[in-house]
């Protein structure tokens, strides 16, 4: 089994319940089962036109080899009607494998890790939420690149189930 880490994102629509839906329809695929979600991130566009985005990141495990998994994302970006008008345009849904565990490879196709991860708050704060300690080898300790990505505009939402990031929290939900 491999441990892997998918990022989400997408400016266009209800952005936060088409990932909700994308992780439905991965959870539903036997070939992977997840290990872990972040909470959703509202960003601002990064080398990108457009409006804020949603993000947010998972880990799965899976017996996919890293071509099998990115099929199955682009199955799903497809399913959730992403077009591909010109590079970074506005779109519905992005799935990017982040990593895959015990994977170092520059395909054209596929580069693992996935090599912007440290430059994109968008990335970098959803992925630690869910590993704080989250290490690459030729990188170590992602939480280290935090400073250089301080002065990209992105907001943690509020969660539907928790309350994390909300500024009260009373008796009565907290439980
Ligand atoms: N994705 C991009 C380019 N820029 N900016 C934000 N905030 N969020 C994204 O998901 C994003 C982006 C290319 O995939
Ligand atoms: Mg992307
Ligand atoms: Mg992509």
């Amino acid at each position: 089994m491999a441990r892997a880490f998918i990022g989400f994102g997408g400016n266009i629509g209800d952005t936060r319940q088409l990932i909700t839906d994308a992780i439905i329809c991965l959870a539903q695929r036997c070939e992977l089962h997840i290990l872990a979600k972040s909470c959703f991130y509202q960003s601002a566009p990064v080398e990108a036109k457009g409006g804020d985005y949603i993000n947010a990141v998972i880990e799965i495990e899976t017996e996919l080899s890293p071509y099998g998994l990115l099929h199955i994302c682009q199955a799903v970006e497809q399913e959730f009607g992403r077009e591909r008008p010109y590079a970074n345009a506005p779109r519905t849904l992005d799935l990017d494998i982040l990593s895959f565990e015990g994977v170092s490879q520059a395909d054209a196709e596929l580069t693992l890790p996935h090599p912007r991860i440290i430059e994109r708050s968008f990335v970098l704060l959803p992925l630690l939420e869910i590993a704080p300690n989250f290490f690459l080898p030729n990188l170590g300790e992602l939480k280290h690149f935090l400073p250089q990505v301080a002065h990209q505009r992105i907001e943690k939402l509020p969660c539907r189930n928790c309350n994390c990031g909300e500024k009260t929290v009373s008796s009565q939900t907290a439980h």
